[in-house]
């Protein structure tokens, strides 16, 4: 008997078999197609993709389902949190694939106060994951501008990072368990909350970060700490990044692990938002760089407050930093926080701006602002470096803005490539990485060719090849096709 051929309505129909007709869209049915949108579209708008059918498993045995049935019509698919990633990983421009989104799988499975951990599905939106920990007297730190939409699996997948990297690491470092459906619809359970469980390779690791390309991470288990009851912000103003980095450096003397927060915001990101928002400066006159800190304790009578002002002063009388704020009370704080998140927003008032998500050693940060403004003003004389960020940690967001009254086209054909040339030489100069927090997807495949160590791009396409011999897992993410030049 003639083996049947297996065609698009099959797969269509084992798809809406496994989930329901009520949990899948196809972008093709002029009924959904509007549904579609938020699902293909990436998360600034900058671009829609394309694909088969956008499908809501609700458990992992329904994303197991879906994987296996997919790899049976050599399917690729995508998986997407909450689609709020900065480098295109959870989109495709692919008609043919299936785009894999976990928001149904939403259910807390366990917390367990003793062992400070919880377990969680990926679906679960972060700032929904830090609140469930806060009503039980407990503190999930990871934190960062879309804490509100974004899923802890594609938190997970993408090893985020934050404003609290600092003091308790990027998504990595908060991670002792993860549950993995694999390329060939097998669930992988590695789900553990042990901080010591040394038996072979890290496989967890190895997921982590990993964007979907070698699994779906469908559960994870989460370190808890105890919650930050005490804390003092600070708003002050540097006239250089060296005083900063020695403002950084007495503060973490004094208070060791307990400075979480180091965010560098240059004077032009205060003139955007006096421009484009509500929100001022809460140092009323210019600086060249502004820093909001935070520190924490568990603490509640440790005398952060009178700690942080005695070192203020001491680092005024030094002439370290230049001006000071702190905050007297809730809403001061949320001020500050909130100040660090709009820059970013009005940024985008002001023209298209090229991007970059870098990190070298904190001593530099300097070095790499002084060179790479330099190297930037060669290229293009008017253009607005904007350079801020998790200065703490190393991550500098060094984004660019075109010059006044530059259309967004012309910026982007004449000086992208070379600016992004140039950076990323001075970047590798320094050791640094080419992308510090938002990883690869398929916007930074040209970086990794050219950048990435070719004994570790060599492995890392062996280990893909063993997690996804079929390269169905969100192909054309992380690892650069062979044989592509540079910019390709
Ligand atoms: C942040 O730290 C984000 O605010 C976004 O990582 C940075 O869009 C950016 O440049
Ligand atoms: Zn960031």
């Amino acid at each position: 008997m003639a083996k049947k051929t297996l065609t698009i309505d099959d797969l269509k129909k084992s798809l809406t078999l496994i989930v329901g007709a009520k949990h899948i869209l196809f972008p093709e049915r002029e009924q959904d197609s509007l549904l579609c949108q938020p699902y293909l579209e990436e998360s600034r708008g900058r671009s829609v993709g394309k694909a088969l059918a956008i499908i809501f498993p609700s458990s992992t045995e329904e994303v197991a389902q879906v994987v296996a049935t997919c790899r049976h019509h050599k399917t690729p698919v995508v998986p997407q949190g909450g689609n709020t990633g900065r480098c295109l990983a959870a989109q495709t421009d692919d008609e043919n694939a299936v785009v894999i989104n976990l928001k149904n799988l939403n259910k807390i499975r366990q917390l367990d106060e003793d062992n400070l951990t919880i377990t969680v599905e990926a679906g679960c939106i972060l700032s929904e994951v830090q609140d469930y920990a806060a009503q039980a007297g407990l503190f999930f730190p990871l934190s960062l501008g879309s804490e509100g939409s974004c899923q802890i699996g594609g938190n997970l997948a993408t090893n985020a990072g934050g404003i609290n990297v600092l003091r308790y690491g990027n998504a990595r470092e908060l991670t002792l368990g993860v549950e993995v459906v694999t390329a060939n619809g097998t669930v992988l359970n590695e789900l553990y909350g042990l901080r010591k469980n040394n038996t072979g390779y890290d496989l967890k690791n190895l997921v982590i970060g990993s964007e979907g390309t070698l699994g779906i991470i469908t559960a994870v288990t989460l370190k808890l700490f105890p919650p930050e009851m005490n804390n003092e912000h600070a708003f002050i103003a540097v006239n250089d990044i060296d005083s900063a980095v020695q403002c950084l450096r007495s503060l973490q003397q004094c208070f060791g692990n307990k400075i979480s927060t180091f965010e560098l915001m240059p004077k032009q990101a205060m003139d955007f938002l006096a421009k484009h928002s509500e929100l001022r400066c809460p140092i009323n006159a210019d600086y060249p760089w502004y820093v909001w800190y935070k520190i924490a304790d568990s603490n509640p009578n440790t005398p952060l407050f009178e700690e942080n002002l005695a070192i203020l002063d001491q680092l005024m009388k030094q002439g370290v930093i230049s001006a000071a704020t702190v905050a007297q009370n809730e809403s001061m704080k949320q001020n500050f926080a909130k100040i660090r998140e709009t820059i970013v927003e009005v940024q985008k008032c002001e023209g298209h701006s090229i991007k970059f998500d870098v990190s070298v050693p904190v001593s530099a940060i300097a070095t790499l602002v002084e060179k790479g403004n330099a190297a930037a003003r060669a290229i293009c004389p008017d253009i607005r470096p904007y350079p801020f960020g998790h200065v703490g940690d190393g991550n500098l967001h060094y984004n660019f803005n075109c010059p006044v009254g530059m259309d967004d086209e012309t910026y982007r054909l004449n000086y992208q490539e070379k600016l992004q040339h140039a950076i990323y030489d001075i970047i590798d100069g320094l050791d640094g990485s080419f992308s510090a927090e938002h990883g690869i997807g398929s916007q930074k495949l040209a970086e990794m060719k050219y950048y990435k160590d070719p004994v570790a791009l060599d492995l890392m396409r062996r280990i893909k090849h063993a997690f996804d011999p079929f390269y169905l897992m969100n192909p054309g993410k992380v690892i650069p096709p062979l044989k592509k030049k540079y910019s390709e």
